[in-house]
């Protein structure tokens, strides 16, 4: 009798690296509209002039232990509209993780965007994202992307799964800086 066995298994999960899109079972998926984004942009009448069920951005994520084991690991995607809300381009919500030490990976899959990255001390840079473009998002690190081409932008992150999303200290205080069509350019302009 055999002590030991090996055998092959299949992944469960693809991602298509020209779309980020994710197929498998146990994805958890979600659209923010514009309707959902109040107070987000800098200038809220354009917000409101726009359809509130205007798809921004949508998210697939992965999260095989749950949110609360420490050690275990999630993916997802982001997919971003271009767009903007006056001279703002659109963007995801933005957050600090709850459990501030823990950082994540972003990798550009489509699309030029911007992923703003503000530290506690309200200092605030931007990363050009472009497919294949890798960035490190530190802990203590409030992060968000903005779609500044005119694609969808897409991304896959990888993060701890016991991160947590504060998104309420980004309602409260906002990012020190806003990603604006200036001249034609992206720029971050001082909020
Ligand atoms: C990402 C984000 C995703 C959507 O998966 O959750 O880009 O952005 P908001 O969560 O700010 O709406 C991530 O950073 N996870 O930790
Ligand atoms: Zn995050």
């Amino acid at each position: 009798m055999k002590q030991s066995s090996s055998s092959e298994a299949s992944a469960t999960m693809r991602v298509d690296y020209t779309s980020a899109q994710i197929t498998g079972r146990d994805l958890l998926e979600r659209t923010t509209r514009i309707g959902d984004l109040q107070a987000v942009f800098a200038d809220e009448e354009a917000r409101l002039e726009l359809p509130p069920e205007t798809p921004v951005y949508r998210v697939q994520a992965h999260i095989p232990a749950g949110e609360a084991v420490a050690g275990a690991l999630s993916f997802g995607n982001t997919v971003i509209e271009p767009g903007r809300v006056g001279d703002e381009y659109y963007m995801t919500r933005g957050h600090f993780h709850a459990k501030r030490d823990r950082g994540e990976y972003y990798l550009g899959v489509s699309g030029v965007g911007a992923l703003i990255l503000m530290d506690e001390g309200r200092r605030t840079c931007w990363e050009r994202m472009e497919p294949g473009t890798v960035h490190y998002v530190p802990g203590h690190t409030a992060h968000r992307v903005a779609n500044i081409g005119s694609e969808p932008v897409s991304f896959i992150a990888f993060w701890s799964s016991d991160a947590g999303h504060d998104y309420a200290t980004i309602a409260s205080q906002g990012f020190s800086a806003r990603m604006r069509e200036v001249e034609g350019e992206p720029t971050l302009v001082p909020a």
